[in-house]
């Protein structure tokens, strides 16, 4: 299995450090550990203590893993700036706590929720999935959440209820971009309700087993991963039912270049780029160098081509 796995990564990707990571991922899918290898070769007092590698699950990529560092320091978060670097050095104050999230529209349970009412921290899981920004490059991140599923059915929305909405704060004293008429705040995206059953999304609090860090939305956040990353709203504090489309943020901006839908394709460029390839953000490879293929629905059709049967994949960006 893990040779399938392996053959994904692409020569042009291969320096000494990838093969160095990707040797430690085989070896993570073979639920073997770095030094688990050394106590066959010398000894067992030298052994430090590790934790377990987990096999990976049937959504995780095992692709090369962009580190820590790079996922927190280099994002969009307009709320705290426009440039990559500010989410990271602009949100350093923000304090996620304590957090409510409302919960409004067409369902039985609505209301204000504290953030461990609204999703259960038990319920947590970790995914690792490849993260497409509509600006062409990617990276690959071990994000801690709850699938939106589930949270979904713990609100019962009502049959009327096709798309769900989400809010981000809107609180410029906390959040120095919203002093700037940038974008319409509050920052809100939404799904179809059945994107939204989809196994895949998930409602996230934490990356690479910690809390989730400012930059990247702190307290909650979506992940979507067949779609650009503009739907993956941060700092998540309402979550509305609706039986009509809403109006989103990028959509509402320049509908010509962020559709509602967005789902990565390699087929349709936007306006002034291609959006046939990108820059992979990841162990080994520096900004400017790796570029890699863009796959449609970043390469997780089998699990969501069936949402959009009859629809033309041409529009759906
Ligand atoms: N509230 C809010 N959410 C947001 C954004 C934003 O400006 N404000 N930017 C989006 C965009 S364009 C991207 S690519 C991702 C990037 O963040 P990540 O690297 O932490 O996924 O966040 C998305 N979520
Ligand atoms: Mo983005």
């Amino acid at each position: 299995m893990f040779i399938r796995r392996a053959s994904d990564i692409l020569p042009s990707q291969i320096t000494p450090e990838t093969v160095y990571r990707q040797r430690r991922q085989i070896l993570k899918t073979l639920g073997l550990s770095v030094a688990g290898l050394a106590l066959s070769a010398c000894g067992a007092e030298e052994l430090p203590a590790q934790p377990a590698a987990r096999p990976l699950g049937k959504f995780d990529t095992a692709e090369a893993q962009t580190s820590f560092e790079q996922a927190s320091t280099y994002n969009n978060y307009y709320e705290f700036g426009t440039d990559k670097e500010d989410p990271a050095k602009r949100s350093k104050d923000f304090k996620p706590r304590p957090w409510r999230v409302e919960v409004s529209g067409l369902a039985e349970r609505t209301g204000s929720f504290d953030l461990d009412e609204f999703l259960d921290p038990k319920k947590r899981e970790e995914r690792i999935y490849r993260m497409r920004c509509v600006e062409a490059w990617s990276m690959v991140i071990p994000w801690m959440g709850v699938p939106l599923a589930d949270i979904i059915q713990s609100f019962k929305p009502s049959s009327k209820a096709k798309y769900v909405t989400f809010r981000t704060l809107k609180d410029p004293a906390r959040m120095p971009g919203q002093r700037q008429p940038i974008l319409d705040w509050p920052y809100t995206e939404g799904l179809r309700l059945d994107e939204a059953m989809n196994p895949l999304p998930l409602l996230v609090t934490g990356m690479y087993g910690r809390d989730l860090p400012n930059a990247n939305g702190a307290p909650l956040r979506l992940i979507v991963p067949w779609k650009y990353g503009f739907k993956g709203i941060k700092g998540i504090v309402g979550m509305r039912f609706d039986e009509r489309q809403p109006s989103t943020t990028w959509e509402g901006l320049a509908p010509d270049e962020y559709g509602f839908y967005a789902n990565v394709n390699p087929e349709v460029d936007h306006p002034r780029w291609s959006q046939a390839s990108e820059r992979r953000l990841a162990a080994g490879s520096s900004l400017f160098n790796a570029r890699i293929p863009t796959l449609p629905f970043n390469g997780y059709g089998e699990h969501v081509a069936h949402l959009y049967a009859g629809m033309d994949p041409k529009k759906l960006y």
